[in-house]
């Protein structure tokens, strides 16, 4: 009976359980408890954009591809205050099931003095992290999204010291190419920024969501289990080129080959309340249909 009742509670929640999202936030020794998308958006102050869903996104032109949601702010948003050069961390809401993809994180500063009523379908996006394949093959090697999940289901970036003060949203982004199409899942946050530069982004290195990927991105519509990702050592990193990197935008035919190690700790200061919510079996599939990579490290 036991066993029917637990088969009965899986088979209701197949999507919830498979996927997820950001669910909260560090920034220095400030634990910031994140949106609950499957509670009653009533009554929630959180510095996380609302999101509705822990199902990926699965069309790099969807119009909720900016902050998994319409892009609008919070009845009771808030934003933190982080100075420039600080590290901020985001917390997913499980053991993360996919490794094979990259991670990306991403700044918009918003006009005026705060993102709060901002959507954040309007604003400019500049990319500040991002690690893609970090070693071996498309087929079978150490991608960002396993790095994230190696440091507890977390991500870890700098706040550039040289972005100008003022308004911002920041996303983070994990990419899973586990499946075609391939799944996006971001999630943004409110920041006001002190202490910052004076280097604005350049045109190269603005872009919007959605309009920053297309479903024929060579680093978006990679079979990794083909044959010649077998052999493939090197991947292309949708979105723009990094923010401060000077360079330019890349061409689909002659995509970069970066992929940058960004230098990612895992948090000294515990969180005082640990994320919860739905969880799967340590690096159990979604989606992937055919499914025939490694399933343990
Ligand atoms: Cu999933």
């Amino acid at each position: 009976m036991l066993v029917q009742l637990i088969a009965l509670a899986f088979a209701a929640l197949p999507q919830v359980l498979a996927h997820g999202g950001v669910l909260s936030i560090s920034i220095g020794n400030t634990w910031y408890n994140g949106w609950s998308p499957y509670n009653s958006p009533t009554g929630q102050t959180t510095i996380i954009r609302p999101w509705s869903t822990y199902n990926p996104i699965t069309d790099a032109t969807d119009p909720t591809i900016s902050c998994n949601d319409d892009g609008s702010s919070g009845a009771l948003q808030l934003t933190a205050p982080v100075t420039a050069g600080e590290k901020i961390t985001a917390y997913w809401n499980q053991i993360w099931p996919h490794p094979y993809g990259p991670m990306l994180v991403y700044m918009a500063q918003c006009p005026g003095t705060t993102c709060t009523g901002v959507n954040s379908d309007t604003l400019s996006w500049f990319k500040i992290d991002e690690s893609g394949l970090i070693n071996g093959t498309v087929y079978d090697g150490f991608w960002g999204d396993g790095l994230m999940i190696a440091d507890n289901s977390s991500w870890t970036t700098t706040i550039p010291s040289t972005v100008p003060n003022g308004p911002y949203l920041i996303r983070f982004e994990t990419i899973a190419l586990h499946s075609l199409p391939a799944q996006f899942y971001p999630e943004c946050a409110q920041l006001m920024v002190t202490g910052g530069g004076s280097l604005a982004p350049t045109a190269a290195e603005l872009v919007k969501f959605p309009g920053a990927y297309s479903n024929t991105d060579p680093g978006l519509d990679v079979d990794i289990y083909s044959n010649t990702a077998q052999t493939e050592t090197t991947y292309p990193i949708p979105g723009p080129p990094l923010y401060g990197s000077g360079g330019v935008a890349s061409s689909p035919s002659g995509p970069s080959s970066t992929s940058i190690i960004p230098t990612t700790t895992v948090s000294t200061t515990p969180p005082s309340s640990t994320p919860t919510g739905p969880t799967v079996p340590e690096y159990g599939q979604c989606g992937g249909t055919g499914f025939s990579g490694s399933t343990v490290w």
